[in-house]
């Protein structure tokens, strides 16, 4: 059956969104469990993230051969990545590639937004509005929406009166853009910016940094992967699929378990060399405490600064890249390609906003309280509304029409970030009180999907028809996320979308849960092994 063809009618599944958690969740509910389902995306194609962040430079910070659905081993012989980080482009058509595979494309309905979803209780359906009038009813409905998929733009004064274009990176042209001969604008060094920065300095006739807040990050060494390691992972998916499992982030390498204040400070300063020269996230597993002991992050941290200000050759630069405010990987670390060294091209210039704030846009660029910067083109690296507002816009209302906003107007309550009190058989994929952004992706996705799709299965199996947490399940696991939180080091970065400060007036909330994917597994588990502990099925 059609996307097409469904509309007329009632259905046992919706899913939102077309990425890796979609495309998964798609293919467990109509292929393995036989429902009908249909899935939506905004997009015209598959890809959710991939799809919308185009930006220059755009790659993910997880290695590639980890970077990959691993339910299927047919799947993981036929796909080889290129190089060790994904580029966006890659990751794109990977998930081309899956989705042509299952033949998942027929089952979803693109360029299509759901404006409202209603839970009707008498039916125990929810109900359905989309942007193209129709209406849809289904007893499961499924976010897979992804976390970081609504842009921050901010409301600077007179934005709209600036001259030239202006992008957003998660919302990239996508025939691309040409900065050649222009004087281009970032605004914002996280992740993204650190990844765009370089690219478009290589093209722009000069660039301007605005940065709010100096970020750590390590070079990530990218390069294409020889042939030796495309044949081990091959070879070997058990026992990468073991270590991916196994890990608090899902990534393919343990962490040590040396703590950093165990070893002479010549020892330390070898094992950190040696890390930073085989860069990436590796960097954070080189000590056991780099996130539960301040003293052991400041040894890393003060080793980062160093790295940067004997790599940036301008004094005054080097010190506001340097003069970091959190701790190391308080939030997410970016990882980069010739990042800091791009401050030592004379026609790239970096400005301290948290110094001299940006106060408004004029014509002809942005305007700080140290004076205007004349720019042709102006890139918001911005960020995004993290984890909550994707979710808060599918508009949903549950039982007794409560609005999710009003629902979560404190914070995103939740029973372990897949489900929401008085939101009956709808589900998040790697929601807010998951592990999620804390891990490497597609292995949260794949345990959520998983168990989703085993709840599905189980209350069909048992004739039950609705399933919901109980508010004193989630309730103590809102404690356990807090918990989780506070005994690491990551509430400590005070301007983090973890804790939504990035966004003016969401609630300060630790929104991922902290405690590690492998031990959450573990929970997952017991509580199905434990006939769905907190949740209430009827
Ligand atoms: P991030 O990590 O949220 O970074 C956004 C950057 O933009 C960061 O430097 C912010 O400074 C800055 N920012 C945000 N709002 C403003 C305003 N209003 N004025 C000036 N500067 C601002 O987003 P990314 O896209 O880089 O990365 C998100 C995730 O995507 C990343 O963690 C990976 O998981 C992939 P701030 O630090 O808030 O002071």
């Amino acid at each position: 059956m059609s996307a097409n063809d469904q509309t007329q009618h009632q259905l046992d599944a919706v899913i939102i969104g077309a990425g890796f958690s979609g495309l998964y969740q798609m293919l467990c509910l109509r292929d393995r469990l036989g429902l009908s389902v249909l899935g939506l995306d905004m997009a015209d194609g598959v890809g959710g993230t991939w799809y919308w962040n185009r930006y220059p430079g755009a790659r993910c910070d997880s290695e590639s051969h980890s970077y990959s659905y691993y339910f299927s081993d047919e799947l993981l012989k036929k796909w080889t990545w290129s190089e060790r980080y994904p580029g966006q482009a890659e990751i794109l058509e990977y998930l081309n590639f899956v989705a042509d595979h299952f033949d998942l494309k027929r089952s979803f309905r693109f360029k299509t937004k759901l404006l409202s979803a209603h839970y009707d209780e008498q039916a125990n359906l929810w109900e359905l509005c989309t942007d193209d009038g129709e209406r849809y009813r289904t007893r499961f409905l499924i976010s897979a929406v992804g976390n970081l998929s609504s842009a921050n733009i901010p409301a600077i004064p007179g934005l709209d009166r600036f001259k030239g274009p202006w992008y957003h990176t998660g919302q990239w042209p996508h025939e691309g853009v040409d900065f050649t001969g222009l004087s281009v604008g970032v605004v914002g060094t996280g992740s993204t910016g650190i990844q765009a920065i370089p690219v478009i300095a290589a093209q722009a006739k000069s660039l301007t940094v605005f940065q709010r807040t100096a970020n750590y990050s390590i070079p990530a060494h990218n390069g294409p992967l020889d042939d030796a390691f495309k044949a081990y992972c091959k070879d070997h998916p058990d026992e990468i699929r073991t270590i991916l499992h196994a890990t608090p982030n899902g990534h393919p390498f343990y962490i040590s378990e040396t703590s950093a204040l165990s070893l002479s400070e010549q020892e330390r300063h070898a094992v950190y060399e040696k890390a930073w020269e085989k860069g990436g996230l590796r960097f954070r597993a080189s000590f056991k405490d780099l996130l539960s002991s301040e003293e052991a992050n400041k040894t890393a941290a003060e080793f980062i600064k160093q790295k940067i200000r004997s790599m940036v050759k301008d004094p005054r630069k080097a010190q506001v890249l340097s003069d970091i405010d959190h701790p190391f990987a308080a939030k997410r670390p970016p990882i980069d390609t010739h990042y800091f060294e791009t401050y030592n091209l004379a026609h790239v210039d970096l400005i301290d906003i948290r110094e001299n704030p940006i106060d408004s846009m004029t014509e002809e660029g942005i305007r700080t309280t140290n004076g205007l910067f004349k720019l042709d083109a102006i890139v918001f690296a911005t960020g995004f509304d993290a984890m909550t507002r994707p979710i808060l816009n599918l508009n949903l209302r549950g039982r007794n029409g409560v609005a999710l906003s009003d629902a979560w107007e404190a914070g995103p309550i939740n029973y372990m970030g897949l489900q929401v009190p008085g939101f009956p058989n709808f589900f998040m994929v790697t929601g807010p009180g998951s592990p999620s952004v804390l891990t490497n992706m597609p292995v949260a996705i794949e345990q959520h999907v998983e168990w989703i799709s085993d709840c599905i299965a189980h209350m069909r199996a048992e004739g039950l028809h609705r399933v919901e947490p109980q508010p004193q399940a989630s309730a103590q696991w809102m404690q356990e996320v807090n918990q989780a939180a506070a005994a690491t080091l990551l509430p400590k970065a005070k301007h983090s979308w973890y804790l939504g400060a990035n966004i003016p007036g969401k609630p300060r909330v630790f929104m991922p849960y902290a405690g590690g994917m492998a031990h959450y597994r573990k929970r997952c588990e017991t509580i199905t092994a434990n006939g769905y502990e907190g949740f209430l099925m009827a």
